[in-house]
């Protein structure tokens, strides 16, 4: 039976939303799965390509060995992307924007639908599969227009190998993207945490920061995770039917 939105949101968590000033939401790839995007982990499933779990073939490591592999998996990935759409979860957090006076949205995820339904100023911790970076002079580009089967492009900068501006498994995030987050859950006096298994760090630290600073936390997941204990409050549900009941 489909809770209310009575059941579902406290009176407290309705107080605290009508009366916040600094409000941080960070995101994983749950809050995309409504629009189709496959999650990593949760649901019982972990991704896995080619008999290589996710945390193999998306790693440091394998760049080094083979960034050709490393290219076709992001590749398959961005032709899986290009037909999806937000979905009212991503909607309901880019009205968030312009509702509170402070409003930072943090994401893990790197298909960039939160900017597809008009989130600005997102702090992207893990890069975009919609940009490329050059391994040795760092020059960017936009690869949304590169045919899904083309492998690596050489840089026009400086003509060595291209590869996804995507943060890997054992690489550091994209410089002061961490931090910056950090800084702003320091000073958010509500703090969502919507679709995350909460097992990547540092991303999963930032809701830690922000109780630690006083924040009200509460998550939005059909599971509860390791961050669940954590939290002031945990709706159970999908984001897409959970965000809107806020507004
Ligand atoms: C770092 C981009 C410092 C790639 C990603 C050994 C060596 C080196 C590092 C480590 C190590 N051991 C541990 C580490 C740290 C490591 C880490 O945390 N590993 C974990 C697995 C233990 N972290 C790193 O390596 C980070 N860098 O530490 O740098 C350093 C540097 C060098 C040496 C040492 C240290 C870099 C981490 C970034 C990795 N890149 N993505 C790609 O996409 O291919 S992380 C990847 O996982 C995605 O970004 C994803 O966002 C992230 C977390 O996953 P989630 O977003 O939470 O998604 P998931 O599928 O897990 O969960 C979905 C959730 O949604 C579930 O809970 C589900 O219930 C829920 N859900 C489902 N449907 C819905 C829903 N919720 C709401 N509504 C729904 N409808
Ligand atoms: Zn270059």
């Amino acid at each position: 039976m489909q809770a209310t939105a009575k059941q579902l949101i406290s009176d407290e968590l309705r107080r605290r939303f009508q009366k916040a000033n600094n409000v941080l939401v960070l995101t994983g790839a749950g809050v995309s799965a409504e629009s189709g995007v496959p999650t990593f982990r949760g649901g019982g499933h972990t991704a896995v390509w080619k008999g290589m779990p996710f945390e193999v073939i998306s790693s440091a490591g394998m760049l080094e060995r083979d960034l050709p592999a490393v290219w076709e998996w992001f590749n398959y990935r961005r032709g899986l992307l290009a037909a999806l759409q937000p979905n009212p979860a991503h909607e309901a957090i880019a009205r968030w924007q312009d509702r509170f006076d402070r409003f930072t949205l943090v994401t893990q995820n790197i298909d960039g639908l939160h900017q597809a339904a008009g989130s600005r100023g997102v702090i992207e911790l893990h890069g975009s599969i919609w940009r490329a970076r050059c391994v040795r002079c760092r020059e960017t580009e936009n690869v949304r227009e590169m045919k899904v089967n083309d492998g690596a492009q050489a840089c026009l900068a400086c003509a060595s190998p291209m590869r996804p501006d995507v943060v890997l498994f054992g690489e550091m995030l994209p410089l002061g993207a961490f931090e910056q987050a950090a800084g702003k859950a320091e000073s958010c006096d509500l703090c969502f945490v919507v679709g995350t298994s909460a097992v990547v760090y540092p991303a999963a630290a930032i809701p830690e920061i922000a109780r630690a600073a006083g924040a009200y936390v509460v998550e939005v997941n059909p599971e509860r995770t390791p961050l669940s204990d954590l939290c002031d409050e945990v709706l159970m549900g999908k984001a897409g039917e959970i965000l809107l009941l806020l507004g």
